[in-house]
């Protein structure tokens, strides 16, 4: 039998003292952090491979996994930080960093996971100003809101919203040859109103990348890919604490099972027929609370 609730017992088939002297061997220089850090990091994968019983062919399948995932990852693609997406840990992580704020769960605005596609230097774009390019097909839609300093209900000058979004092919711009660089993102802005408005698209539904690493752990685990249609946005403000975060199409078939689970019931939202601008077929007001340092 291999569940796990004779995982412990199995422990008592090896050494007891092998973990501890390789902890033991970190050197007094170490930082505190790094130190506790690594020391538990040792202790739980080095039971990991004592309740499973790793093998050695199992470890250097691992191995070349993770090399893998390496080779695929450079500056448009992050392989690795996909396969901690799959198992939830960047969702982990973010839930984590988000207690520790001390912060409510509905307030300030939620955060979610930054994934794999931002892009730094995102273009400046005006109020007003559309994000697609080169898309015809598609519902378009005119976003708007405020960003307001969440203990005061402020409006918030001089916040940066950097946005990005897929194409209805379900690709972001950089994986997609066909779309011009930069594509459906941009920075907007605001000025003492704390206003912001842009034209995007309503997102459509879409795979994760299942090309590399990351699909065939999903094959393995018989998971489907999809994520719900999603915008992501990272909002900074001088003196507030910037938030990464995504909102979600409340309608979207897969909003209750998002493959890297980062859905929250706080971001999801209602896109809505808007009528009489001939650049958008829908209307999206959302505004975004940050908490001052
Ligand atoms: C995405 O588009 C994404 O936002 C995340 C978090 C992971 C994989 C693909
Ligand atoms: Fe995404």
């Amino acid at each position: 039998a291999t569940n796990s609730t004779n995982g412990a017992s199995k422990q008592h088939k090896f050494d007891p003292n092998f973990t501890q002297s390789v902890i033991d061997a970190t050197g007094p220089k170490t930082s505190p952090r790094m130190r506790q850090v690594i020391s538990s990091m040792i202790q739980h994968m080095h039971d990991f491979v004592r309740e499973n019983e790793i093998t050695m062919d199992e470890w250097m399948a691992g191995i070349d996994f993770i090399n893998q995932a390496g080779k695929m990852s450079d500056d448009k693609r992050n392989e690795t930080q996909l396969l901690t997406d799959i198992i939830g840990l960047e969702s982990l992580v973010d839930e984590v960093t988000f207690t520790l704020a001390g912060e409510a769960n509905d307030a300030p605005t939620a955060t979610a996971i930054l994934g794999p596609f931002w892009r730094k230097d995102a273009p400046k774009r005006k109020m007003g100003e559309t994000i697609v390019f080169g898309i015809e097909d598609g519902d378009h839609t005119w976003m708007h809101g405020t960003v307001t300093d969440f203990n005061t209900g402020k409006p918030i000058e001089n916040a940066e919203l950097d946005v990005w979004h897929t194409a209805p092919n379900g690709l972001y711009e950089q994986q997609d040859p066909d779309q011009p660089d930069m594509n459906l993102r941009g920075r907007f802005t605001t000025g003492p109103d704390g206003k912001y408005d842009f034209y995007c698209l309503r997102p459509t539904s879409y795979p994760i990348p299942d090309d590399g690493p990351g699909g065939k752990l999903l094959q393995l685990l018989d998971r489907h890919p999809m994520r719900p249609a999603h915008i992501h946005f990272i909002v900074s403000a001088p003196g507030y604490r910037p938030i990464v975060t995504q909102i979600f199409d409340r309608r979207d078939e897969h909003i209750k099972d998002d493959t890297v689970f980062a859905v929250k019931d706080s971001l999801i939202v209602d896109f809505l027929p808007f009528e009489g601008d001939p650049k958008a077929q829908f209307e999206l007001p959302y505004d975004f609370k940050l908490a001052s340092f």
